[in-house]
């Protein structure tokens, strides 16, 4: 019970690692608010996630909205402070990839990308960041960032700026939001088998060839991002901010 009734927000919760880490969360001790784009797909990915949490005896809520419009994490916050009285922990991890060339990228899809990644995440981060500084007892906040904040992709030119950008924002917010107790840090995943990634991951070639990266010798699996998530959340990690973790089985330093 590391996060013993902490409240927490994760957006993109539905599925994937968000999923993941709420559901970790909720075995930890804390209620969640459930954060997911307010489609038909996402709201029955929410309503199961809700039951499996209230199965451990915890409170789970949920908030549609589209994380690349600016007044959704206002939304989201509101939603805490109504169902719970608060905020302590504010996951961002929404976001999306459509592996794309970069000469022939269309506009739409370099927009679409950075305003749900990067603009998404910031206006919600400010509006979680608010309200843990009106509290007054502090908080954290964990931007679920990349291995490609430090590498490239060359089908991922309009993402890997997005991820560099979270962590960027993770190390400027530590700053302005140390003196309000509120500790910032980034999760940077290597390569998790998602939805987000399922496509680029069906080609047989390219899949061996990023397993074959990792010293740990498999994909990551959203689980995997669970524990580390809780451990930047809770009082262990009382000290660390401004931090970034990678979560890569050892991909990113497998240079021989
Ligand atoms: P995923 O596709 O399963 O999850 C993405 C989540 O973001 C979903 O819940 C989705 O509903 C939500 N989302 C997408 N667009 C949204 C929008 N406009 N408004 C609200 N919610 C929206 O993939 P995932 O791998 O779980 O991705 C989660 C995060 O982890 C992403 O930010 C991704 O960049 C990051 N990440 C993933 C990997 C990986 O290899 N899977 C590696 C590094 C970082
Ligand atoms: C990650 C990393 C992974 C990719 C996902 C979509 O940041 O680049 O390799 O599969 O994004």
């Amino acid at each position: 019970m590391l996060l013993k009734d902490k409240r927490a927000i994760v957006t993109g919760a539905s599925r994937g690692i968000g999923r993941a880490i709420a559901l970790e969360y909720a075995r930890q001790g804390a209620n969640v608010v459930i954060g997911h784009p307010g489609n038909d797909t996402s709201k029955e990915e929410a309503a199961s996630l809700i039951t499996e949490i209230e199965a451990l005896g915890r409170l789970a809520v949920e908030q549609g909205g589209d994380i690349s419009d600016p007044d959704t994490g206002e939304a989201l916050a509101q939603k805490a402070v109504d169902s719970f009285g608060g905020i302590d922990i504010f996951v961002s991890n929404a976001g999306i990839c459509p592996f794309h060339a970069f000469l022939d990228m269309p506009r739409e899809t370099y927009l679409r990308t950075i305003n749900t990644n990067l603009n998404g995440a910031y206006f919600a981060t400010l509006a979680a960041a608010r309200r843990m500084a009106d509290q007054g007892c502090g908080g954290t906040i964990i931007a679920v960032s990349s291995i490609s904040a430090l590498v490239g992709g060359g089908n991922q030119t309009h993402y890997t700026p997005t991820k560099a950008g979270l962590l960027s924002l993770m190390n400027s917010c530590a700053i302005a939001l140390a003196p309000y107790g509120i500790r910032c840090n980034a999760l940077l995943p290597g390569t998790i088998a998602t939805d987000i990634n399922k496509d680029d991951l069906s080609d047989e070639k390219k899949r061996q060839r990023m397993i074959e990266r990792i010293p740990l010798g498999r994909l990551g699996r959203p689980e995997d991002l669970a524990g580390p998530a809780v451990f930047l959340a809770s009082k262990m990690a009382q000290y660390v901010t401004g931090a970034s973790l990678l979560v890569d089985g050892g991909a990113f330093v497998n240079l021989q």
